[in-house]
């Protein structure tokens, strides 16, 4: 499989709780390597403009508040499949449907509050990758 790469964000919740460390054990206990990482207070209208593709959906301004509620950990993750591996690790986007061991099963609060945001394709990865980081940011 090729080697990949995807755009992850710990959440709110999570930077609130201090779960940095453990999450990232998560990500590298199953391979996947951080090979960018900053810390970021977005405001409400960067949160809308990541989350743009969700502008429809009831929950829209909800997530907005709470993507800007905290600082989050912006970060790049390289490995094989990575995308597909990262979303693994994350588990389902509601915790109560998450598999045991994933991160949003042990950290997760709710369907909203879910500590993790992954890239769901190579083109949103690539998109979302390029959104927050500049080339040169990114040390693989
Ligand atoms: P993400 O994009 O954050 O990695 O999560 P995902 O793919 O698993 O879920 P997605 O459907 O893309 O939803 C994006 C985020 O919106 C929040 N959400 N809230 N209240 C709700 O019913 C609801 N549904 C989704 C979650 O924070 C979800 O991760
Ligand atoms: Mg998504």
């Amino acid at each position: 499989m090729a080697i990949e790469r995807t755009l992850s964000i710990i959440k709110p919740d999570a930077t609130n709780r201090n779960l940095t460390g453990k999450i990232n054990a998560k990500f590298e206990e199953a391979g996947l390597r951080i090979v960018a990482q900053k810390r970021m207070h977005l405001t409400k209208e960067q949160a809308g403009k990541f989350y743009a593709v969700h502008a429809e959906r009831p929950f829209y301004d909800e997530l907005c508040e709470f993507m800007a509620s905290a600082p989050v950990v912006v970060q790049v993750l390289e490995g094989e499949g990575a995308i597909a591996k990262n979303r693994e690790v994350m588990g389902a986007t509601n915790p109560a449907d998450a598999e045991a061991g994933t991160i949003r099963a042990e950290f997760a609060e709710s369907v909203g509050e879910n500590s993790v945001h992954g890239s769901d394709a190579p083109e949103t990865a690539a998109e979302e990758i390029a959104f927050f980081f500049a080339g040169l940011e990114i040390v693989g």
